[in-house]
């Protein structure tokens, strides 16, 4: 039936001059039938790709040749934190600011000024005023008289705004005190002298009148000053004589000499002392002068602060010279122990300024 009617429209195509068409017919109809497979064709193709894609191992699909060594391996899935610590740590190029952490030592600036800690030995500063251990009978002349000294001579009694009374010595005069009991605590024997002469030596000589009846007479200070006019005081040790009553003698020696104030002293309360020195004052900052001879000890110990580092002590050299030396004393009875030191110090020319020793 159908191919009777496929017959009929065949015959209906028929060309008008009679040829039959019947070859190129069939040849037309294995490629239509030809084509009716393509697709399912190409299924099984696709098909035979995607199971050959299939089959090769997921590592060999994954992976991307980077250079001739390298490989690395790239997930098909989104990436998921691993939770393991970064491949670099923050800021790995170090380019950003440097940031402190966590708590400094103290001090760690040392912006922290230096101070004292602890108690200084007594009267450190040297600020304490002398005291007199003992009074010398009308050793300030304010009696307005010789009361209380021996004369040798005509020595005057002269006054003035600055002393009020004083002694005034010329050729061949001398005046001794009356007998004073020297106190332990002295220290020094201390008076005004006057080196009254301008164009020659004024010079003095003082004495140390001791024993049973002062029948000993001991030089202590030759003082003297060429041309001067001036005032000044003089300071001189009395240590050899504490416990002893002496008296003290003042002898014209040259020119014209004016004593005042004569005093028995503690000069440097809280200290011991020996050799040549006196206290003076820059200004109201009181200092003392020791000459080469003399020495300061503090008197009584003094305990050094566990958080003490160095210790200080304001020094000047009056000379080109000048030198010094510190030394400490530890452990009970101070004697000297090991752990003295010593230093020295030469001023840079002549009254150069203070300078401040530490160690
Ligand atoms: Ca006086």
């Amino acid at each position: 039936m159908n191919k009777s009617r496929n017959e009929q429209g065949f015959r209906a195509l028929t060309d008008g001059d009679g040829n039959d068409p019947a070859p190129r017919l069939r040849r037309r109809t294995w490629l239509f039938r030809t084509l009716r497979f393509a697709p399912l064709a190409l299924a099984v193709a696709l098909a035979f790709l995607a199971n050959a894609l299939q089959a090769v191992p997921p590592s060999e699909r994954s992976r991307v040749l980077l250079d001739g060594s390298t490989t690395r391996l790239v997930s098909h899935n989104d990436p998921t934190p691993s939770g393991a610590d970064p491949l670099y740590p923050l800021n790995h190029t170090i380019d950003g600011k440097t940031e402190s952490v966590g708590t400094p030592p103290a001090n760690s600036g040392f912006e922290q000024a230096g101070g004292p800690v602890g108690t200084p030995p007594v009267n450190y500063d040297l600020q304490t005023a002398p005291i007199d251990s003992v009074t010398v009978p009308n050793g300030n002349f304010e009696t307005g008289t010789f009361a209380n000294w021996t004369l040798t001579g005509s020595p005057t009694i002269q006054s003035d705004q600055t002393r009020g009374y004083w002694a005034s010595l010329g050729s061949g005069h001398a005046i001794t005190s009356s007998a004073i009991a020297v106190p332990s605590s002295a220290q020094a024997i201390t008076y005004q002298v006057g080196y009254l002469t301008t164009n020659n030596y004024s010079w003095v000589k003082v004495y140390v009148l001791s024993g049973p009846t002062f029948g000993t007479s001991t030089l202590v200070k030759d003082d003297y000053c060429f041309a001067c006019g001036t005032w000044s005081t003089a300071t001189i040790d009395l240590g050899a004589y504490r416990g002893q009553t002496i008296k003290l003698k003042f002898a014209q020696y040259s020119g014209t000499i004016g004593i005042n104030d004569v005093k028995v002293q503690e000069v440097f309360p809280g200290y011991e002392v020996s050799g040549t020195y006196f206290r003076a004052l820059d200004g109201i900052d009181a200092y003392a002068w020791i000459y080469w001879d003399g020495w300061l000890t503090t008197a009584q110990p003094f305990a050094v602060h566990q958080d003490a580092q160095s210790g200080t002590v304001e020094m000047k050299g009056w000379t080109s010279n000048s030198q010094y030396q510190i030394q400490i004393a530890t452990g009970p009875g101070r004697i000297r122990g090991p752990r003295s030191f010593t230093a020295t110090l030469r001023a840079r020319t002549a009254q150069t300024a203070r300078g401040r020793h530490a160690g």
